[in-house]
């Protein structure tokens, strides 16, 4: 299982990965889960494209809400994390359960005995499973390669040094993967990357929730959107942002809400989006983001907005190196220690 954004590396991570545990032992039962609704799927258009270009069908994958993990974790079952190291707060109370762990954000120290336990920085998770098929000196088909490849180019903008994101590992696994696929290294980046950007018919809400993760600190319910275009062009889409913002964080009860902006036209840039439910918490909450260096300046027509439900401002934000995965761990030192239910 990926992490609950089911973000593209989430996604094939646990395919790939659960395809190559499956060849391991063939009486084991497998079974990779996309931890969101098979409804929201269409919410994340590169993967539709790519599991399209590898003759994935969709009837043959697993969503959350056609698994019933309970029965499942009851049975014996055990849980392989992908793209994360620690569950998301929905599904803490199976921390018991968790056997494996293949990922590449900051190791969170937890779950000692899972085996394999592969916690390392590279561009993307798929890196690191592809190394285990090499490892174990498993063949890539052409679908495989075209899934595992096409997201080490996503998740590295095309194995750009310049921004930053690449590691040495991705660049190996993409030499031993590209050359496999029916489509050079540029027109798979290209496809992939402009299908990741066509939001055409999505609401703000689809947006907040394409690509979102939820953390529970131990006083703050925090919620940080990943949204691809910048605040300027979202407001022209949407004249009420902030509307969307205050029903989005009352249905799920957050107390901090966050869009990070990253968008690749008019060049590379970042917006920060910010929602507190009380003006106290944004003005504290703003204050620890200046000190941490994010370089903010309001946008021009936005400054922050209050009203009965919370507190809204909207930035640009100059320091481009700090992702949701870069923030995550800055906001659980300033919300002290994170814990979530369970775990
Ligand atoms: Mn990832």
């Amino acid at each position: 299982m990926g992490n609950e954004a089911a973000d593209l590396d989430s996604m094939v991570s646990s395919i790939a990965f659960g395809y190559l545990l499956s060849l391991q032992d063939a009486a084991r039962v497998v079974l990779p889960v996309m931890p969101i609704y098979r409804a929201d799927f269409v919410l994340r258009p590169e993967a539709v494209y790519l599991f399209e270009k590898a003759g994935i069908e969709l009837d043959d994958i697993v969503f959350f809400d056609e698994v019933d993990f309970d029965i499942l974790m009851e049975e014996g079952a055990g849980l392989v994390l992908v793209d994360h190291n620690k569950l998301g707060p929905e599904f803490a109370h199976y921390s018991s359960s968790v056997v494996g762990v293949v990922d590449h954000h900051k190791d969170e120290g937890l779950y000692g005995d899972a085996e394999p336990r592969i916690i390392q920085t590279t561009g993307s998770t798929t890196s690191l499973v592809a190394m285990e098929f090499e490892k174990k000196g498993v063949a890539f088909s052409e679908a495989l390669a075209v899934l595992l490849g096409g997201t080490v180019l996503l998740d590295t903008v095309n194995l750009s040094r310049k921004v930053g994101r690449v590691t040495d590992l991705d660049v190996t696994v993409a030499n031993i993967l590209l050359p496999l696929c029916p489509l050079s290294r540029d027109e798979l980046f290209a496809n992939i990357q402009q299908a990741k950007f066509d939001i055409r018919g999505f609401s703000t809400v689809d947006l907040l929730r394409k690509d979102y993760k939820e953390f529970h600190f131990t006083t703050v319910r925090c919620g940080i959107a990943s949204v691809v275009l910048p605040v300027s062009r979202w407001k022209q889409m949407d004249g009420d942002l902030f509307s969307a913002f205050v029903n989005f964080a009352a249905d799920r009860k957050l107390d901090v809400l966050l869009s990070m902006n990253a968008f690749r036209d008019p060049g590379f840039g970042r917006d920060l989006v910010v929602y507190c439910s009380t003006e106290k918490a944004y003005d504290a909450l703003l204050s620890y983001l200046h000190r941490i260096s994010l370089k903010l300046s309001p946008c021009e027509d936005v400054g922050k907005r209050v009203n009965t439900k919370g507190v809204i401002g909207c930035f640009h934000q100059g320091n481009l190196d700090i992702s949701r995965k870069k923030l995550q761990p800055l906001l659980a030192q300033l919300y002290s220690q994170n814990v979530s239910p369970g775990s």
